[in-house]
């Protein structure tokens, strides 16, 4: 009998996990993806908020190791009902409907750059934790990599006080 407890124990905190969770969730993103010949995806960190509600704010290196160039044209983030890309500029942000990526060319998505903002967040996205951020390409092609999700502060503060709700159509 002994060997059942870590059966139960799993199938208890799934069901706790999918109480928290809101329905109509994009799934066929977390179901690994092909992964895209030549692109590296790496240094994911998501950010949380400091204030519950507000959205994440998403950061990557992709680098294109590849001969052809790549056009970057959604993110997805495994717990988020949906992430958009954005681009900072000086005082303002703009929504970057897509991004070309050369050959050779490495993009970061960096705190004051292009970045990626999560909105309506799983609860069960925590601090400390480990999640997933998923590429699609133009042409269908999707790339994962670990999401390191990080608690608000240090180079955030910038990000707080900013408006997302003139983009979020
Ligand atoms: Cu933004």
């Amino acid at each position: 009998m002994k060997r059942l407890a870590p059966l139960f124990l799993a199938v208890s905190i799934a069901a706790l996990s999918a109480c928290g969770q809101q329905p109509a969730k994009d799934d066929a993103a977390s179901t690994a993806p092909d992964a895209k010949p030549g692109l590296a995806l790496s240094e994911g960190v998501l950010v949380l908020p400091a204030v519950k509600g507000n959205p994440a704010g998403g950061y990557f290196t992709l680098v294109n190791n590849g001969d052809k160039a790549v056009t970057l044209s959604a993110v997805s983030v495994t717990g988020a009902a949906r992430a958009e890309m954005h681009e900072t500029t000086g005082e303002s942000m703009a929504a970057l409907p897509s991004l070309q990526i050369k050959p050779g060319e490495t993009v970061k998505f960096e705190r004051g750059g292009k970045h990626v903002m999560a909105f309506e967040l799983d609860p069960a996205l925590t601090a400390g934790n480990t999640g997933e951020i998923t590429l699609t390409f133009a042409d269908g092609d999707k790339v994962s990599a670990p999401l390191k999700l990080e608690a608000p502060g240090g180079g955030m503060d910038d990000m707080a006080g900013m408006d997302h709700s003139e983009h979020s159509n």
